[in-house]
Formats: structure tokens, C-alpha cells, sequence
């Protein structure tokens, strides 16, 4: 795509799509403001889409994260190019952790699946200069700003669709956070479903399972939305296909998977389609009553790198009378099945409405 051909699109989605969004926010008092940490990333990129075209979330900054790539300079562009076509330029983008909390980086596959642009190949022109990233703070500093002082009625939910490195940082810096910003949504981790970087391992804990024991240690009421639920929430190919007409995201969208789809199928063997990642994690806040949830112990495997138990998240799913239940201090939710019909038509929905001015 030219670089030409980027500003045409970007201009006439800015048209399209933010009368949609802020005729959503007059009408949406209680919008919940939401910072997310991402590492965009192909299923990054339409998670984003879907909290900006969600009435019940101001999304207040996005912090970025290594993970699916390494480069983060490249992940910041690809959160920019997704407020482009949006046009909500407003928001701000901080850079975050390039690196693991404290073990090196080890690539574990991430480009295969997202292209070495993060993005599929499918977006690779320049930005408008206009667009840059905030450089006044780190993402973790912008957490804890914002987690201290932001005056909503309720706090800023946090929302990590990437390694918890940025969240581990902020922990760092304030650790009273789970006690301002006590809600959390995270994507990462499995339970009985099989891995995608390792037997029983996920990327985004296993890139860094130090992040990942520090955060879910930390008191926060987490909710994980991890392969359990979102292999389980399966796009077809006709599904994403069906996208492709509603409007400039869904079109967006469309391009964007054709690389992830391709991985998906050619990588790890599935027939066609993807599974949706990141964006369970919204939709888990969205539609809870869709998710089976269950409040467990947990810990996270940190033996050093290689090692096949590494990145391992381990839940006490015990029970019954010969086991206790979980402590009080077990504050960590792990969403166990979906009504994965139901949360694609809300996430279709959600795509389809951006565009309601535009028609
Ligand atoms: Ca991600």
C-alpha cells in the first residue's frame, strides 16, 4: 500500500469513524476509563478498534510493550496507525519495557505470526508526521499517574494484552497500585488448553514469567482471559470475510488477519480462521456473563530459561471437602469457557458501529 493510498484511508476513516465515537461518549456518563499495555500486534490491533467503538470504555492511553515484536519503536507505529484510522490522535501513546523485568529477551516466535511489522505486511507506510508517540513519561509512569490522581468515579481499569512487564514496572514504582487501580484484565497464560509457545505455555507469560509472578502476586482482582476462552472463541473465515464490507475497520481488520490466518494455518495447523487473543480480554469486561470464571491460587513457573516448565502458570484448581478453598488473598479470576457466539456477535457489532455516522 502507498503511502498515498494510507493518508486517503486514514482521512476518510478519520470522517467515518469519530462522529460514531463521540456521539458513543455523550451519551456514555459512565465510561470506564481504561489504559491498555499492548505489544500491536495483529489481534493488539483489533482489540484497540474494539475499546475505541465501546460506549462503556474512554480509553485513556496506551502503553506500549515488547512482546510479538521486539521493537517497540515499530509496536508504537502500529498503535498509531490504529488512532489514525480511528481518528482518535488524542489518545496517547507511551513507550514501554523493551526488555523483560529481569531475565534476557528470548524471541519466541512472535513475527511468524504477525509479520515482522507486527501488522501482517498489510500496513507498512509512514504515519502523518502530526502523529508521534508521548515521550513525557514511560507507560509504567503513565500507570501510576494516572492510577494516582485520575478524578473518574471509578479507577482506570488496567488492561494488559502484551507481557506483564509495564504492569510489573508500575508495581515497582507504586506498590499500593492493585489498592488505586484495583481491576485487572490481561490476556496470557493457559489452563487446561495447550500452549502456543510451549506444551502448556503462552506467549505473553512466557516471554516474561518474572512480570508475570510479580502481577499476579500483587493483590489486583485480576481477570484472565487466557486460551482457554479465547482458542475456544474461533473467527472463521467466513466470519472474518463478513467483515470486510461493514466499514474501514472491518476492512482494516480483514487485511490485517490475512497474514495471521495464513500463520495460523501453515504454523500450527489449523484448517482456516484464528482464534481471538487479545480482544477476549475487553470482551471479558464487556459481556462477563459470557465467561465462566473461576477464582483460584496461582503461581508462575520461573525456572531459567530454557526450560519446558517455564512460563507455566499453575492455578490449585483442588477442591471439595478434603481441600481448603481459596484463601481470601486469591484475587485472580481465569475465565474457563465462553459463549463464543455471543461474544462474536458483540464483537461484530462493536466493529459494524463505528461506521454508523459514516452511512
Ligand atoms: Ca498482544
Amino acid at each position: 500500500m502507498s503511502y498515498l493510498t494510507l493518508a486517503v484511508l486514514l482521512h476518510w476513516a478519520t470522517a467515518a469513524i469519530a462522529p460514531a465515537h463521540a456521539g458513543a461518549s455523550a451519551g456514555a456518563q459512565r465510561a470506564r476509563p481504561v489504559i491498555i499495555s499492548t505489544d500491536p500486534g495483529i489481534d493488539d490491533a483489533i482489540a484497540l478498534l474494539l475499546a475505541l467503538s465501546s460506549p462503556e470504555l474512554e480509553l485513556r492511553a496506551i502503553g506500549i510493550n515488547f512482546g510479538s515484536l521486539k521493537n517497540t519503536t515499530q509496536l508504537a507505529q502500529n498503535a498509531l496507525t490504529v488512532l489514525a484510522l480511528a481518528g482518535r490522535e488524542d489518545v496517547p501513546v507511551y513507550l514501554g519495557a523493551e526488555r523483560p523485568l529481569s531475565q534476557p529477551f528470548h524471541d519466541l516466535g512472535g513475527p511468524k505470526f504477525h509479520g515482522t511489522d507486527g501488522l501482517g505486511g498489510a500496513y507498512r507506510a509512514a504515519l502523518p508526521p502530526s502523529l508521534a508517540v508521548n515521550r513525557s513519561m514511560s507507560a509504567a509512569e503513565f500507570i501510576v499517574h494516572a492510577c494516582r490522581h485520575d478524578a473518574s468515579p471509578k479507577p482506570p481499569l488496567l488492561v494488559s494484552l502484551a507481557p506483564l512487564t509495564n504492569v510489573a514496572l508500575a508495581l515497582n514504582l507504586e506498590p499500593r497500585l492493585p489498592e488505586l487501580c484495583p481491576d485487572l484484565y490481561l490476556m496470557g497464560g493457559t489452563v487446561l488448553a495447550p500452549g502456543n509457545v510451549g506444551f502448556l505455555s503462552e506467549a505473553n507469560v512466557a516471554n516474561d514469567p518474572e512480570a508475570a509472578a510479580r502481577v499476579l502476586s500483587a493483590g489486583f482482582h485480576t481477570r484472565v482471559a487466557g486460551l482457554d476462552v479465547t482458542m475456544a472463541t474461533w473467527l472463521s473465515h467466513s466470519f472474518l470475510a463478513s467483515l470486510q464490507d461493514l466499514n474501514v475497520a472491518g476492512s482494516f481488520i480483514w487485511n490485517i488477519t490475512r497474514f495471521y490466518e495464513r500463520a495460523h494455518h501453515e504454523l500450527a495447523g489449523f484448517e482456516g480462521g484464528m482464534p481471538l487473543h487479545d480482544p477476549s480480554t475487553l470482551l471479558m469486561f464487556l459481556q462477563e456473563r459470557s465467561y465462566e470464571l473461576k477464582r483460584w491460587p496461582v503461581w508462575v513457573d520461573t525456572s531459567p530459561f530454557p526450560s519446558v516448565s517455564r512460563g507455566l502458570m499453575l492455578p490449585d484448581r483442588r477442591g471439595g471437602p478434603l481441600s481448603p478453598p481459596p484463601p481470601r488473598d486469591a484475587t485472580v479470576h481465569f475465565g474457563m469457557s465462553v459463549n463464543a457466539t455471543s461474544v462474536r456477535q458483540l464483537l461484530r457489532a462493536r466493529i459494524a458501529a463505528t461506521s454508523a455516522e459514516f452511512e
